[in-house]
């Protein structure tokens, strides 16, 4: 039946991905989830340990008191009918046994960096680029870190060509969600290609 309001067609479809937010040890990962999310982010923190000093590098991190040791859970809305559940995955090297499981229906990935520390992120790197799940590296331009250009950035980390490097404030609402945004229409365009690679 034909109403008068027929041509009023609300769309209630709901869209939800999941991003993986991911990079070294105290980069900033569960500030950058805490920052965006709408819900109160679920985090997993506990102390650094006395028995951690030795493995747990804080150097350019003093003030960090905490580590995540599974992962941070949010939730945010890019925009009506899509949103995105945040996945951080924890720092440190002796929790990588977890990533797996954490990236499994993962449409992307944020590889968090520190100019200051950039090689703590390679391993971030190399795990998204063996599995083929696109990412993009988001700077967290931390106070005393000298500013480098995204150009530098991706050649130091010897990116694929094409793959974003934008520059962010972790602790900021905006600036989180302009990578996330960043994030989903650079996966959207990768997941595309290779749809229309299998069947062409
Ligand atoms: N100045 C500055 N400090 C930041 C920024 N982002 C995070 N921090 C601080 O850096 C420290 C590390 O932040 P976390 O969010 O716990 O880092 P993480 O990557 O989740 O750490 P792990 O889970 O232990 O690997 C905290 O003390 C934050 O307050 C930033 O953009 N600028
Ligand atoms: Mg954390």
């Amino acid at each position: 039946m034909v109403t008068e309001h027929s041509d009023a067609v609300v769309d209630t479809s709901e869209l939800a991905l999941k991003i993986l937010v991911a990079g070294g040890f105290g980069v900033g990962k569960t500030t950058l989830v805490g920052a965006v999310s709408e819900i109160r982010p679920l985090r997993t923190e506990e102390l650094l340990s006395e028995a951690g000093q030795s493995v747990d590098d804080t150097d350019g991190v003093d003030q960090k008191v905490t580590t995540t040791v599974a992962m941070d859970f949010g939730r945010i809305t890019i925009r009506s009918g899509l949103s995105l559940y945040l996945f951080g995955t924890p720092g440190q090297d002796r929790f990588w046994f977890l990533w797996d499981e954490l990236s499994q229906g993962a449409l992307g990935a944020v590889v968090l960096a520190d100019t200051r520390r950039l090689e703590d992120c390679f391993p971030a790197v190399d795990y998204f680029e063996h599995r083929r799940i696109p990412f993009v590296v988001a700077v967290n331009c931390f106070a005393g870190a000298r500013a480098h250009g995204a150009h530098d950035v991706s050649r130091a980390l010897d990116l694929d060509h094409g793959t974003p490097v934008v520059l962010c404030d972790a602790r900021d609402r905006d600036s989180g969600k302009e990578v996330l945004i960043r994030l989903v229409e650079y996966a959207g365009r990768m997941h595309t290609a290779r749809l229309l690679d299998s069947v062409g």
